[in-house]
């Protein structure tokens, strides 16, 4: 009579979950000034002028662009301080956050 045989699993579910990623987005608007944005990218994102100059740009033509992106945490903080910062020289500068897909 065949003896019935078992394998071991091999399928090891990971250990650690690799962590969910959020987006900072910058917004346009029409009031704050180029310099103050490319100023405030370089800043509080560690961004060469030429990297935030690019990011500027585009958010300014096409209305949003994605400046990097960040665990839920890091995103938020950046968010926000990008964001005060425009508003302690009352421009209307925006960053918000946003999930990755
Ligand atoms: N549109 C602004 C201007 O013409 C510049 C600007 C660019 C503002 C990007 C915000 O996210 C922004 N002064």
């Amino acid at each position: 009579m065949p003896e019935i045989t078992t394998k071991p699993r091999t399928k090891v579910k990971p250990q650690t979950e690799r962590p969910k990623l959020y987006k900072v987005i910058l917004i346009n608007d029409d009031f704050t000034p180029r310099e103050f944005v490319v100023t405030v990218l370089k800043g509080e994102f560690k961004l060469s002028e030429d990297q935030a100059h690019r990011i500027m740009i585009t958010a300014h033509r096409r209305g949003v662009c994605v400046v990097a992106v960040f665990t839920k945490d890091v995103a938020e903080t950046k968010a926000t301080r990008a964001t005060d910062a425009g508003k302690a020289k009352g421009y209307p500068l925006l960053f918000t956050v946003e999930p990755e897909e």
